[in-house]
């Protein structure tokens, strides 16, 4: 009973936190899904609360033709007993049939609607490349100089249709944000689709759906839906390459980070760091996360990420380098930077 109250709290409080949930619709498509859940719901629990009311009024039935002890019915009584029960079964299963054939075609023609977003108008493409265990969003562009790569959190102006190009790197893994649309996996040596819209300014947390290995559950991203104007200056911003270092400690701060092995994995756009092992760093103190979703971006936490990754994500691809306790501050306020 304990737990029950427990669940039902967590319930309610992840409903009132409306952060990833797929019953806090924020564009068409989740809306529609939305709708299709409650219909089935009421309908199936309406359905629910008859059988149950049919199964106790029968079984208080048997209870009190036991208690009275009635003596064998006789013929005829038996009869018509069984026209009745064939009656009922022959109606029951048509109701059955029919209520599953309503719900079949409703989840289609809502399938069918969601896949269909994309026919009107150019729409923004994004291409997502799933790693073990973080994203790589790359916005496309026929302009090569508009063409913008980042890592676990995107942008998009609400009200416009966006095309998600699904990749992947190694093993399978979905693309999954609750409160706009329904999964979509990504599949080595494959292109999937699925053309999202937000209609509501709003940061909605996505997390991978297929499991992908050991660190599956830190598999998270963010997408950031705001007015067009907002995502037209961030997108700019996101372009530049990183900014120079303004003093002469974030100077320092560049140089450990390139004297140490971080530039095989890491790029920094507008510096010699080109690897791309790992995460884009060009503009990482923008960014919400460490490690795709798994900290909040402060020094603090990203100290313990650079000392000791495998403590706090076990098994992940990022490499244990032996940081020099006086190479480490100027290197965190350098990435921090790195607006
Ligand atoms: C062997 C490749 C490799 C090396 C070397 C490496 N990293 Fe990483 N790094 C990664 C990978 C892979 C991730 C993504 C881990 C994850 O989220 O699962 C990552 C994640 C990060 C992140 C978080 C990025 C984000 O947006 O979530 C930061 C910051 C970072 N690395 C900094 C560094 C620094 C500083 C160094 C050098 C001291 C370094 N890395 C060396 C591979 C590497
Ligand atoms: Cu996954």
């Amino acid at each position: 009973m304990k737990r029950l109250w427990f669940a039902l709290a967590a319930l309610a409080y992840s409903a009132a936190a409306q952060q990833q949930s797929a019953l806090n619709p924020a564009g068409p498509q989740s809306g529609r899904i939305a709708g299709l859940w409650w219909f089935f719901f009421y309908l199936l629990g309406a359905i629910f609360i008859i059988v149950m009311l049919i199964m106790l009024r029968t079984l208080m039935r048997g209870h009190r033709n036991a208690e009275e002890n009635q003596p064998l019915e006789n013929h005829e009584r038996a009869q018509t007993r069984e026209t009745r029960l064939r009656s009922i079964v022959t109606v029951s299963s048509v109701v059955t049939v029919v209520l599953l054939f309503i719900l079949l075609v409703a989840s289609i023609s809502i399938g069918k609607a969601n896949a269909d977003l994309g026919a009107s108008g150019k729409p923004m493409i994004i291409q997502v490349i799933g790693n073990q265990w973080w994203w790589q969003f790359s916005y496309l562009n026929d302009d090569p100089s508009q063409v913008l790569t980042t890592a676990n959190e995107i942008h998009i102006p609400i009200g416009k249709t966006v095309l998600i190009q699904g990749q992947s790197n190694d093993v399978i893994h979905s693309f999954w944000v609750p409160n706009l649309h329904g999964k979509r996996d990504l599949i080595p040596s494959r292109v999937t689709t699925e053309y999202i819209r937000a209609d509501r300014p709003g940061i909605y947390r996505g997390q991978c759906a297929e499991f992908c290995g050991l660190q599956h559950a830190h598999m998270a991203f963010y997408i950031v839906a705001e007015p067009e104007d907002k995502f037209k200056a961030w997108m700019q911003a996101q372009l530049q390459p990183a900014v120079a270092p303004a003093t002469p400690a974030l100077a320092q701060g560049q140089q450990n980070f390139l004297n140490y092995a971080c530039v095989y994995c890491h790029q920094i756009r507008g510096t010699t760091a080109s690897g791309t092992n790992g995460p884009d760093l060009t503009h990482f103190g923008s960014r919400r996360t460490i490690a795709a979703g798994t900290l909040p971006n402060t020094p603090g936490n990203l100290g313990g990420w650079i000392v000791n990754p495998q403590s706090i994500k076990p098994g992940n691809h990022m490499a244990t380098i032996a940081v020099k306790p006086d190479d480490l501050q100027p290197m965190i306020q350098y990435l921090e930077s790195l607006k």
